[in-house]
C-alpha cells in the first residue's frame, strides 16, 4: 500500500514537472481557453474528469449547449449576450441553452440583476446615495437613457452601458418585463433595508439571502411558467424556489469569506461565529484556526438543509432544457460546499472545485438520477470528513443521513463500490501514464545523444 502511494506520488511529481515544461514550451491555452495544462494534473487522479476536460476542450461550450445564432440578433442584443459572456462564462453557456424567448428573458433578467448587485457592491457609493438608488432601480428599466458610471467594481460595464440591456428589456413581452421589473423593485427595497444592518440573527442571514438569491429563484419560476416551457404549478411554491436560491447563496457567502474579509464585508451571521470567536476576522489567524472550521461546518451544515427543496423543485420541472439550467448551479454549489468542508483553506486563500469536476458535473446534471447521483457523491464526501469531535458533527450526520435516503435509497453502496473502482483506475492510468512518460524520456534522451555524435 506504502509503495503504491509512494509510487504513485513519484510518478505525479515527474508528470508535474514534464507537463510544466511542455505548457511553457507550448503555452497552451494560457487564458483563452476553458482550461489549462494545471486543470489537466489537478485531475490526474479522477480519469474521467481527464477525459471530459479534453472532449471539452476540443468541442469547447458547444459539446455541451447548442451555439446560439448570433446572426439574427439586433446589434444590442448582441452586446446583450457579450456581456453574459464577460460576467460569467460558463453559465453564458446554460442561459445560451434555453429555448426561444426564454433565453432573452433569462439573459436580459440576469444582466439587470448583475447591475443591481454591482450597485449594491459599489463601496465609493455612500448609504444616502446608495438606499435610494436601489430603491428606485427598477423604474430605470424604463427610462432609455439611464447609466450610471460611478461604480468601480468589476462589472462595471452593464451599469456604464445599462441603456443597452433596457433597450432589450424594454422589447422583451410584457409578461417577462412585469416579472422582472416586479422581483427588481422588491430585491432593491430589500438590499437597501439591510445596507446598514449587520447579519446578527439566522434570520436576518435568510432574509438577505431571500432578498438577494431567493428572489431570483421566484422570479425564474415566474419566467418559466410565462413561457409556457413549464406549468403553471412552478411559480406557486415560492418557498421551494426560494430554497433553491438561499442553497446558492449560502454557499457563495461561505466560499467566499477571505475575500469579503479582505474587502471589508461580512456576510456569516454572528449568531453562528459568536458562538466561536469574539469577531469574524480573527478566523484569518492561525491559532484561531480549529474555532474557525468549527464554525465553516456548522454553516455548510446549515446550507446543506435546503438539499430536500432542491430536489422537490427540480423533480417539478418537466422541460430538458430549463432542468438542465437550474441543475448545474446546484450540484455546483454541493461541491463546492463539499470542497469547503472541513477545510482551513477557506481562511487563507481561494477554495474552487477543480475544472475537470466542474465539466463533469455540467455534462452530467441532464436529469433528476443523475443529479441524485451527483449530491450523494459529494455527500459521501462530506461524510467522510466528519470528525466526531465537531461541535456539529451529529448535526451533519442528520442531514448527511436525510440527504442519502432521499438521493440514493437503494443505491448507497453501488456508488460506495463506484468511488472505490474509480481509486483503482486512477492509480491505474497514473502508473500507465508514468511508464509512457519514462519510455518517452528515455527515448528522446538517446535520440538526442545519437544526434549529438552524428
Ligand atoms: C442565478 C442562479 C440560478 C440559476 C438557475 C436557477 C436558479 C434558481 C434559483 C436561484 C438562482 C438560480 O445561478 C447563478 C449561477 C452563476 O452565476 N454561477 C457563476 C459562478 C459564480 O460563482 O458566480 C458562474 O460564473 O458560473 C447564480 O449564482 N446566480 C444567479 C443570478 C441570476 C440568475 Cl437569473 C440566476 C446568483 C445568485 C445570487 C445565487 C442568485
Amino acid at each position: 500500500m506504502f509503495a503504491c502511494f509512494l509510487g504513485n506520488s513519484i510518478i505525479f511529481f515527474e508528470l508535474r514537472v514534464l507537463f510544466v515544461k511542455y505548457y511553457k514550451i507550448c503555452g497552451w491555452a494560457r487564458g483563452e481557453s476553458y482550461f489549462n495544462v494545471m486543470d489537466l494534473l489537478k485531475s490526474l487522479g479522477h480519469p474521467e474528469e481527464v477525459f471530459n476536460l479534453l472532449w471539452f476542450k476540443m468541442r469547447g461550450c458547444n459539446g455541451l449547449v447548442p451555439k446560439t445564432d448570433m446572426n439574427n440578433m439586433s446589434n444590442t442584443l448582441r452586446t446583450c449576450y457579450l456581456y453574459l459572456d464577460q460576467t460569467s462564462r460558463s453559465f453564458a453557456a446554460v442561459i445560451r441553452a434555453l429555448d426561444g424567448e426564454l433565453r432573452d428573458a433569462v439573459c436580459i433578467f440576469y444582466l439587470v440583476l448583475r447591475a443591481l448587485d454591482t450597485l449594491e457592491d459599489s463601496s465609493s457609493i455612500p448609504y444616502h446615495i446608495k438606499a435610494p438608488l436601489l430603491q428606485s432601480f427598477h423604474t430605470r428599466l424604463y427610462q432609455p437613457l439611464w447609466n450610471y458610471s460611478e461604480s468601480c467594481e468589476k462589472d462595471r460595464q452593464v451599469l456604464e452601458d445599462f441603456s443597452t440591456i433596457s433597450l432589450e428589456f424594454r422589447k422583451l413581452a410584457l409578461v417577462y418585463r412585469d416579472i422582472i421589473t416586479d422581483i427588481c423593485w422588491q430585491m432593491g427595497e430589500g438590499m437597501a433595508e439591510m445596507l446598514e444592518s449587520k447579519l446578527f440573527t439566522m434570520d436576518d442571514w435568510e432574509r438577505y439571502c431571500h432578498y438577494v438569491a431567493g428572489l431570483v429563484g421566484i422570479g425564474l419560476s415566474q419566467l418559466f411558467a410565462a413561457s409556457g416551457q413549464e406549468e403553471e404549478v412552478i411559480r406557486e411554491d415560492t418557498e421551494l424556489a426560494n430554497s433553491m436560491g438561499l442553497f446558492l447563496q449560502k454557499t457563495n457567502i461561505i466560499r467566499d469569506y477571505l475575500e469579503d474579509q479582505q474587502e471589508g464585508r461580512e456576510f456569516w451571521p454572528k449568531e453562528v461565529w459568536g458562538k466561536y470567536a469574539k469577531t469574524l476576522s480573527e478566523f484569518t489567524q492561525r491559532e484561531c484556526m480549529p474555532a474557525a472550521v468549527s464554525c465553516l461546518n456548522e454553516l455548510v451544515t446549515n446550507a446543506m438543509q435546503h438539499i430536500p427543496d432542491v430536489f422537490t423543485y427540480l423533480s417539478h420541472l418537466h422541460n430538458p432544457d430549463v432542468f438542465t439550467f437550474c441543475a448545474i448551479p446546484q450540484v455546483m454549489a454541493i461541491a463546492t460546499l463539499a470542497a469547503c468542508y472541513n477545510n482551513t483553506q477557506v481562511f487563507r486563500g481561494v477554495v474552487k472545485i477543480r475544472k475537470g469536476l466542474a465539466v463533469t458535473l455540467m455534462m452530467e446534471a441532464k436529469n433528476m438520477t443523475a443529479v441524485k447521483d451527483i449530491m450523494a457523491r459529494q455527500t459521501l464526501e462530506i461524510a467522510e470528513a466528519i470528525k466526531p469531535e465537531d461541535p456539529s458533527a451529529s448535526e451533519t450526520h442528520h442531514v448527511v443521513k436525510k440527504v442519502l435516503r432521499l438521493a440514493q435509497s437503494e443505491d448507497q453502496d453501488r456508488l460506495i463500490v463506484k468511488s472505490r473502482w474509480t481509486l483503482c483506475a486512477s492509480s491505474f492510468l497514473v502508473s500507465c501514464a508514468l511508464i509512457v512518460a519514462i519510455v518517452s524520456w528515455h527515448y528522446l534522451a538517446t535520440l538526442k545523444d545519437i544526434l549529438a555524435w552524428d
